[in-house]
């Protein structure tokens, strides 16, 4: 059963650390195979990641079939029916006009001495963008992460999907397309990381890795870190729902169900002031439990994860809601905005009861990729910066020198690096004759 927490009973801090502590990922430790993997990439390239694909996939390729062909993706594209198109293109739509707004401005200004400093961005010149096979392949995901990519001014951007038994989901490869992805290979797992970080004879190194993926990924992105950029280890999902009296207990149990059914690791909790409506709430994903095609994730999700939290008023619900600092925040209160102004740590926040979280996972324009297990406490979700760079500028006048140049020197000299104290001091000298 899902845990019921209240406030204002004595033993709550207990319990509500309990919650927030609590390891929802036994991520099995898979980082020796998963470094013989990388060296074996690093040394044999495409000869190594065809015998891996082979393995791991099923799939027979040659270096020249590891890219899908144009032809193909024409081909398997017009597989999909013309509605999954449209709403791709409505959401990859909505997704570019928002990430196009989070563009940062360049800056420089110029001192009284003349001196002038600023600071200017640039994009990766090539990303690489992880889409796993099978149950969690999703073409949401393909936008979320590819879009921002190309907003920021990424130009080569590579996608690598597995195509286990030589499967492909037209609807990842018709997102790729709409995306503006600019080449498509079909290998996974810690192989495609490795590619993608070190190059092989086929496939060209990128800068940046975003993307979620299993265990193996996870320990590989975390490996070529360094090497190359990395988006996020992302965590299962989470959704925190804020509620007050007269909500609909059955949209509320419909959205707390929409994160439970991704993982069965994932996490749903209710804060309430209503204790009637938290006895509805839970009745309703009873209910729905039974039915649900996906009742058997959704079900452990919220029988292991799930909690209900009452509280006596809902600056309570903000403080609690701050100290679990979730991925995604539901606000289904009277007043949204009041409340929306007291959180300070949420990955996206959702206002209202005409705000269901799923329409953010799709067609609402903030991204999907955002920070679990509390790390909305110190990170955003992935956005256009993750895909650019910011580089300062100064320049100094002979003036300018002059005004900060001696401290410049003195510091130098007190950490006993002469050749810097010395660079500035034969320019004043020169000033000074
Ligand atoms: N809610 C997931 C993303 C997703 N939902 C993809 C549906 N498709 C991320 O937390
Ligand atoms: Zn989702």
């Amino acid at each position: 059963m899902p845990i019921t927490l209240d406030a204002t009973a004595p033993d709550f801090e207990a319990r509500f650390a309990e919650l927030l502590s609590a390891k929802r990922e036994d991520s099995p430790d898979v980082d020796d195979i998963v470094a013989g993997i990388i060296a074996d990439v690093r040394q044999r390239g495409d000869a190594a990641v065809i015998a891996l694909t082979e393995r791991f996939d099923r799939v027979a390729l040659t270096p020249e079939t590891l890219r899908f062909s144009p032809e193909e993706i024409v081909q398997l594209i017009g597989e999909v029916p013309p509605a999954e198109r449209d709403a791709l293109e409505l959401a990859a739509e909505r997704i570019r006009a928002y990430h196009a707004r989070q563009m940062p401005e360049d800056a420089s200004w110029t001192e009284e001495s003349g001196a002038m400093l600023g600071w200017r961005w640039t994009p990766v010149s090539a990303a690489g963008l992880y889409v796993p096979g099978g149950l969690a392949s999703y073409p949401s995901s393909v936008l979320m992460n590819a879009i921002p990519a190309k907003v920021a001014g990424v130009e080569r951007l590579a996608i690598v999907v597995p195509t286990p038994d030589g499967k492909a989901n037209p609807l990842v490869l018709l997102a790729a397309q709409i995306a503006g992805v600019d080449e498509i290979y079909r290998i996974g797992g810690a192989q495609a990381i490795a590619a993608l970080a070190y190059g092989t004879e086929s496939i060209a190194p990128v800068d940046k890795i975003t993307g979620p993926g299993n265990a193996f990924v996870a320990a590989a992105k975390r490996r070529v870190f360094g090497k190359v950029g990395i988006d996020m280890i992302a965590g299962p999902s989470e959704i925190l729902v804020i509620a007050d009296r007269g909500q609909n207990p059955d949209w509320i149990a419909l959205d707390m169900l929409s994160q439970a059914e991704h993982d069965e690791s994932a996490q749903a909790i209710l804060i309430t002031d209503d204790a009637e409506l938290a006895e509805a709430v839970s009745a309703a994903i009873n209910r729905h439990l039974e039915t649900l095609e996906r009742r058997a994730i959704a079900g452990a999700s919220w029988r292991d994860y799930g909690a209900i939290v009452l509280v006596p008023d809902m600056a309570t619900a903000a403080t609690l809601s701050n100290r679990i600092a979730p991925e995604h925040l539901e606000l289904c209160v009277s007043d949204p905005d009041a409340l929306s102004a007291q959180i300070t740590h949420a990955g996206a926040i959702f206002l209202g009861a005409w705000t269901p979280e799923a329409i953010g996972d799709y067609v609402g324009g903030p991204n999907h990729v955002l920070p679990t297990a509390r790390s909305a406490r110190f990170s955003s979700g992935l956005s256009v910066m993750d895909f650019l760079k910011r580089t300062t500028l100064a320049r100094m006048t002979p003036e300018a020198l002059r005004a900060i140049g001696p401290a410049a020197e003195t510091l130098a000299i007190s950490e006993s690096l002469e050749a810097h104290g010395l660079s500035v001091r034969a320019r004043l000298d020169h000033l000074n004759g």
